[in-house]
């Protein structure tokens, strides 16, 4: 892997709390990996503390939400010739000790992206409220179905991605809640991708922008997405058309 330039894509808002601990843990995974974190417009001292701890910053002048923030950091990976990305919240939820499990199918060339699941393997206790459960399982069924393939989590954002994947979320990334919509594009692509059972963890500082009613909004919204993308001639559209 030390011949491949690889870069962590660390979307982070409001989180001067935890964003210093993710910076730490992934140089400590691998002191290679070049950390960017994408501020996306916080308030708080976000930018100053991920810089502290030595990542990259760029930062947004507004909040883009985080499919803007995610995209945005997928862009620079692309300009700046990365081989390997991966990607990792900046709440701390993902572990990043975990990304070795992540990166394996990508660097042994089976998947362009690779998707750590927390329904893949054996329960791990990881416990969210009962309607963004429902809510996950049901996203996973309705995107299992478009894409005859099992899919267990379409809603986590800890990948690992090579540059087949970098250019394709680089083009183009679905807004809010864009994790799901983004696994229906992998697939219409016909880029690989494979998922990896992983354990999540609590958000340790801050508050989820996630509440039950925000839960049943993202579902609708996100269930007409797919379906609108559904009907898109060019599943991404080219420059210019
Ligand atoms: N909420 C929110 N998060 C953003 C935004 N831009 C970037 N992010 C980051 O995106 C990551 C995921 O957001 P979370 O609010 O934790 O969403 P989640 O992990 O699906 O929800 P929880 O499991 O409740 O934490 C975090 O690292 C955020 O800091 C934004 O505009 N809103
Ligand atoms: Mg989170």
């Amino acid at each position: 892997m030390t011949d491949l330039r690889r870069v962590a894509i660390v979307p982070a808002y409001n989180e001067s709390g935890n964003v210093g601990r993710v910076v730490d843990e992934l140089v400590a995974f691998d002191p290679g990996l070049d950390v960017v974190v994408v501020d996306d417009g916080s308030v708080d001292d976000t930018s100053r503390v991920a810089r502290e701890h030595g990542a990259r910053v760029l930062r947004l002048p507004f909040n883009l939400g985080i499919g803007g923030a995610v995209q945005t950091g997928f862009r620079y990976a692309f300009e700046q010739n990365y081989d390997i990305a991966v990607r990792v919240d900046g709440d701390g939820q993902h572990d990043p000790s975990q990304l070795g499990a992540v990166l394996a199918p990508v660097l042994a060339g089976d998947a362009d992206i690779a998707i750590g699941s927390r329904f893949a393997g054996p329960s791990d206790g990881y416990r969210s409220s009962r309607s963004r459960r429902v809510g996950i399982r049901l996203l996973a069924w309705v995107v299992s179905r478009i894409i005859r393939r099992r899919v267990t989590d379409t809603t986590s954002g800890f990948q690992a991605l090579n540059r087949n994947g970098i250019a394709l979320f680089a083009r183009d990334y679905p807004h809010d809640y864009p994790e799901v919509e983004a696994t229906v594009m992998v697939f219409r692509h016909r880029l690989r991708a494979v998922e990896v059972p992983v354990s999540m963890r609590e958000r340790a500082a801050g508050r989820s922008s996630i509440t039950t009613l925000r839960s049943i909004y993202y579902m609708i919204k996100v269930l007409l997405a797919i379906f609108v993308g559904l009907f898109r001639r060019e599943v991404v559209p080219e420059e210019g058309s």
